[in-house]
């Protein structure tokens, strides 16, 4: 059947390449990538000339502390095409991020560009433990976001059977993951816990079925969460990180330790800067990840500020990789909730929430505004078969309640809610519903 040694990987050489080597292909790289931005890009040649640099003034890795950042408005501002270095001509293929406001950023890719990133995510998948000859169960969305047809390369390459089932239609896929006897599931971690919940409804324990690994990502999760998806699907979870600014899944992924996220180094080059000076962080700092894009020719990005929060590991792990490791991505910056001066993300809420007795995994922030303060209630739902009345589950919410207060240090409300009152997720779930804006003057 399939292969299945522990070490297997994708692409052995670039996985161990010695530090020192992967630096001077990074420099190498790096020096190339900024000479193409620098003469193909208007926008790039503009914001280099306003700070004063040009690409010969990088001799070293650290001389990219020189260069201007990009941010997520500039890909708005140059919509659709305006941040492209290759004629129209040479693209191959667009996705685009829905974005609640305003117009969806675009990115392109070359047939290069599709290659590289196919490479990559096959390179992924088999660091999360898929082999070539397994079935692939790929639940991420197909269409605009980069996560479904990200994934189904990836699998392809590394010589898998896809199954490009997409989201949505939870039964089916039920259905389909037993009779195709899928060995990996990709899906957000949202939607795996929603495809455990409908099948443990209908009866179907798929523990007992052919699951083993689950590639989860697009959205912050939590170790309390991963640990339900373990038991509750019968697989080893694997966090995978990316964005479709920098090229969509495939850009980091926990390796069999599950201790941080290989990001791959030969493609791209990991810093974190303080989110407010700008300045950057010493190696294993906690601060915003920013992105420079090494080898893409459609859409370089230079110092992409992704708004993810999380910090840097170069401390060499046992799997035998060298690539920097990226520690879970709890939240973005943007998703920071500040309730009477204490910061909270979703997904640290998240952490109190998953596991604690008599309440299910499903859970949502509403924010509202009273008087001059914001307000947090956190929405929960009972277990379903918890056949008890409102008191007690009064008396459930008290608990959790003081739980958040004492772990997190916020004061909020919760309100139990009947099993499936909540809304489900498909893809990326919505955690946060913010009502300040409908209510209360400006
Ligand atoms: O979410 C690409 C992707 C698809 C990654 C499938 C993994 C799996 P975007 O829609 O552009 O691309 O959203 C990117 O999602 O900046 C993070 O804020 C968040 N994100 C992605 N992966 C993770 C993760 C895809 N593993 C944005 N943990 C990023 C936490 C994540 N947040």
């Amino acid at each position: 059947m399939s292969v299945t040694t522990a070490d297997y990987m994708f692409a052995p050489e670039a996985e161990t390449m010695p530090r020192h080597k992967l630096a001077d292909l990074q420099l190498k790289r790096l020096q190339q990538t900024l000479r193409c931005a620098y003469r193909s890009v208007p926008h790039y040649r503009k914001a280099f000339d306003a700070a004063g640099v040009v690409p010969d003034d990088l001799r070293t890795l650290e001389d990219l502390a020189k260069f201007p950042f990009t941010v997520k408005a500039d890909l708005r501002e140059n919509y659709p095409f305006g941040l492209f270095a290759v004629p129209r001509s040479e693209l191959v293929r667009l996705h685009a991020s829905s974005g609640t406001t305003g117009k969806p950023t675009v990115v392109g890719y070359t047939a290069g560009d599709l290659d590289t990133w196919a490479r990559l995510m096959a390179r992924s998948l088999a660091s999360a433990g898929a082999r070539p000859g397994q079935t692939i169960h790929n639940a991420y969305g197909y269409g605009l976001f980069t996560g479904g047809l990200g994934a189904h390369y990836g699998a392809e390459r590394l010589g898998c059977t896809v199954v490009p089932m997409s989201g949505g239609n939870t039964e089916k896929q039920i259905v389909l993951i037993q009779d195709f006897e899928a060995q990996v599931l990709c899906a957000t971690p949202s939607y795996a816990l929603n495809i455990a919940e409908v099948a443990e409804k209908e009866g179907v324990d798929l523990r007992k079925g052919s699951l083993r690994i689950a590639v989860c990502g697009a959205e912050p999760w939590s170790e309390a969460m991963r640990k339900e998806l373990d038991e509750r699907l019968g697989v080893r979870a694997h966090d995978i990180y990316g964005l479709s600014e920098i090229m969509g899944p495939g850009v980091a992924v926990e390796c069999q330790e599950r201790d941080g996220l290989h990001g791959w180094e030969d493609h791209f080059l990991f810093e974190i800067v303080d989110p407010e000076t700008l300045k950057p962080r010493p190696m294993g700092e906690t601060g915003e990840l920013v992105i420079t894009t090494l080898s893409k020719q459609a859409l370089p990005m230079i110092r992409y500020r992704t708004r993810d929060i999380t910090r840097l590991s170069v401390e060499p792990c046992s799997c035998g990789r060298t690539h920097v490791r990226i520690l879970r991505v709890t939240g973005r910056n943007d998703d920071m909730l500040i309730i009477r001066g204490v910061n909270v993300y979703p997904s640290q809420v998240e952490a109190v929430l998953v596991g604690f007795p008599n309440i299910a995994p499903h859970y949502q922030l509403v924010i509202q505004r009273e008087g001059m303060l914001d307000t947090l209630t956190v929405e929960v739902e009972a277990e379903p078969g918890l056949a008890i009345g409102q008191e007690a589950y009064d008396h459930i919410g008290r608990q959790v309640q003081h739980h958040i207060k004492s772990i997190i240090g916020v004061t909020c409300r919760v309100v139990v809610l009947s099993p499936g009152e909540l809304p489900r997720s498909q893809g990326k779930a919505i955690r946060v519903r913010d009502l300040r804006k409908k209510a209360g003057p400006a």
